[in-house]
Order: C-alpha cells, then structure tokens, then sequence
C-alpha cells in the first residue's frame, strides 16, 4: 500500500467509498464524479501506477479486472444496452489519480470518438 495514493486508502477502508464489489484481487467503487448514470472504478488492490507500468506478471490481473468489469456492468443491467470500459494512461489521455483502474460506465448512450 502506496500510503499518499487515494485508491489505496480506498481499497484499505481508510477513505469512504460505495463499494460495488470486492474480492481477494480488485474492488470496485462508484466513481465520484460520474460521467454517466453508472459509473464504476474497477481496481486492483496491489498499487501499480497505470497501464503503463503493469508487466507480464499482472497479464492475469489486468483480465481480472475487465472480467469484474463486466461482470459488475452484467448485475447493474448493461448488458443488453452495452456498457464501455476504459483505462486513461497518462495525465495527456486524462489519468488523474495515478493507481491503475477500469472506469465502467454504462445507463446512457455513448459516443465515439470519446473526447
Ligand atoms: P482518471 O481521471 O482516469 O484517473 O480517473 C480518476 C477518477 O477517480 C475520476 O473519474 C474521479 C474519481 N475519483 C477521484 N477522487 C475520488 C474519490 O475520493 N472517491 C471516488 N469514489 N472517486 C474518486
């Protein structure tokens, strides 16, 4: 645990979140700005900083957060309406808390290209 890392904390119960779903790998939390009627965060509990820096070691973890992704997206009801799921590497592409997570958003029509 990365002690000034936000997700961290979240993931230790230090700082309050509406958590969704967790398990022995990942939990995952309603984002607190929502950009869309759902709006979920999907972390792992190890901190890794970004997309960028997982190796092959977490090629099993990062499936396991797109499986709970969709999974979490499945029991919300998305399924049939269709969901998307991101991940912003990088402040350039939006990244703003810098502890690796799946935004999962779902109940609106989506666009594309996202902006
Ligand atoms: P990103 O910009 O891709 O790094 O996404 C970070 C997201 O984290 C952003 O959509 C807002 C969300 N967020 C920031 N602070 C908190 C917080 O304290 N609690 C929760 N639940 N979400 C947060």
């Amino acid at each position: 645990m990365e002690n000034n890392c936000l997700f961290c904390r979240i993931v230790a119960g230090e700082i309050a979140a509406e958590i969704i779903y967790s398990d022995e790998r990942s939990v995952a939390f309603r984002d607190i700005n929502p950009q869309a009627p759902t709006h979920v965060l999907v972390v792992p509990r190890e901190h890794i900083e970004s997309l960028d820096d997982a190796t092959q070691k977490d090629e099993a973890l990062l499936g396991h957060l797109l499986r709970v992704a969709a999974r979490v997206a499945n029991e919300m009801g998305h399924s049939e309406s269709g969901y998307r799921a991101v991940i912003n590497t990088g402040a350039g592409a939006g990244q703003s808390v810098f502890h690796l997570h799946v935004h999962m958003l779902g109940g609106r029509a989506l666009e594309w290209p996202p902006g």
